[in-house]
């Protein structure tokens, strides 16, 4: 983890004064106040969000870098200020190393068709690891089977972290590409280290960072990450943008994935040519509200210190992780040393399809099922787990009440 943060001066971190901007806390569900346990899915969103993205709308709707016209020329500003904000707080070198996309799969199918498209001959390799979200897994799957080359695998230890003895790189590998936190185990995984032996080797690196932006510092040149990947929606956004960041030179040599409007230098009816950096990879009207709403979530994000957020959701998983072990038959996946606050698990003779299903009744919303990562389910002999993500608007009192809820489920289901 990046110790790096921004220079503004940080509010003080104060759960009750940060749940009181999320509006939607105050919902009541099945007439019990909500308890939301699914950011890994998607996050809330701060009041600042919501009014940033309806604002755009309400006073300088427009498309960006298209007109003349003023509210063109403040919907532009706008937005490439949320790429600047961006820029700052991943710390990358250049704003047009930031490119748009509706989130961390789209950022992944981007990464997986050009980078195949440039670097993958028959006979050559992409690694990834056993714990990878479909998002990761699938797009690889594409480029190999359309260039003749193959999908390598890091085993997954007991804990739920990579065995970094059994990492399968050779000199026909071209590409890795790794989740920075998984969605499911909760672990962070040590990308750096990883980037860092396959840089030794000429391997381009891809991180998928959607479950790390929520929680750690990322700093993508203290990684040494050629790309990474995230979502808005789960770092208090809105749903449909993200970001694929990418180092210039590399994404100079990589050709565009989708053509259209703004992608484009000069087009003929034979043949076009590329706009630059990072217009080649934005083809089409960009979600400029959203992107609006995402440069503010980042902001909101800055005005606390990350570290102190992060602790406080450590608090929260630490709680639950003894509470929930305390009930019989009851099963962690993922027990590694370095997780964020996702905690998976499975009760023996109860179904988690059942439990979610008792605790939404008491207003508690978890995840349960596969959670896109159908090979890890395989790896751990499990159909599915309930998984309980927690964010920093949540609190002890929270957890206790789906413990609670927990228990209860599980007498009535055994
Ligand atoms: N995981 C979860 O409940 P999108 O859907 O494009 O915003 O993000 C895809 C994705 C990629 N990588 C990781 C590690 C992820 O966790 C996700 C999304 C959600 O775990 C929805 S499946």
């Amino acid at each position: 983890m990046s110790t790096f943060t921004t220079p503004a001066v940080k509010k003080a971190f104060e759960v009750e004064e940060i749940r009181a901007q999320f509006p939607i806390l105050k919902e009541l569900v099945h007439g019990k106040p909500l308890v939301y346990f699914d950011n890994a899915a998607t996050s809330q969103k701060p009041r600042r969000v919501i009014k940033a993205e309806s604002s755009y709308y309400a006073t300088i709707n427009a498309n960006v870098h298209r007109g003349v016209h003023t509210l063109s020329t403040k919907a532009t500003e706008a937005q490439e200020a949320a790429r600047e904000t961006i820029r700052a707080h991943i710390n990358a070198k250049h704003a047009h190393e930031i490119i748009f996309t509706s989130g961390t799969t789209a950022g992944m199918n981007l990464a997986a068709t050009s980078l195949g498209q440039l670097l993958l001959k028959p006979g050559d390799e992409v690694v990834i690891s056993g714990m990878e979200h479909h998002s990761n897994i699938v797009p690889w799957q594409l480029a190999c089977e359309r260039h003749g080359a193959t999908l390598k695998v890091i085993p997954i230890t007991d804990s739920g972290e990579w065995d970094l003895k059994q990492v399968p790189f050779t000199d026909r590998t071209r590409i890795l590409a790794i989740s920075h936190v998984s969605n499911t185990l909760g672990t962070i995984n040590p990308v750096k280290k990883l980037i860092a032996q396959a840089k030794k080797q000429g391997i381009v690196t891809v991180v998928d960072g959607a479950q790390a932006m929520p929680h750690l510092n990322v700093d993508v040149q203290a990684l040494g990450c050629d790309l990474y990947a995230f979502s808005g929606h789960k770092c208090y956004g809105p749903t449909g943008t993200g970001v694929l960041y990418g180092r210039e030179d590399l994404l100079d040599r990589m050709p565009p994935w989708q053509g259209g409007g703004e992608m484009i230098d000069q087009v003929t009816l034979t043949k076009s040519t590329w706009a630059k950096l990072p217009f080649k990879f934005e083809a089409g009207t960009p979600h400029i509200a959203g992107i609006i709403g995402l440069g503010e979530a980042i902001r909101w994000m800055q005005d606390y210190d990350l570290n102190t957020m992060a602790a406080h959701e450590h608090t929260l998983l630490e709680h639950a992780t003894k509470e929930l072990l305390a009930i019989d038959g009851l099963r962690i996946i993922g027990t590694a040393e370095e997780k964020v606050s996702v905690i998976s698990f499975v009760i023996e003779g109860v179904h988690h399809y059942d439990l979610g299903t008792l605790l939404d009744q008491q207003g508690i919303a978890v995840r349960t099922g596969h959670h896109c990562t159908q090979p890890l389910m395989e790896r751990f002999c499990v159909s599915g787990t309930t998984r309980a993500s927690f964010a920093c608007f949540n609190t002890i009192a929270e957890v206790d009440v789906m413990v609670a809820a927990t228990k209860k489920a599980v007498k009535m289901l055994r």
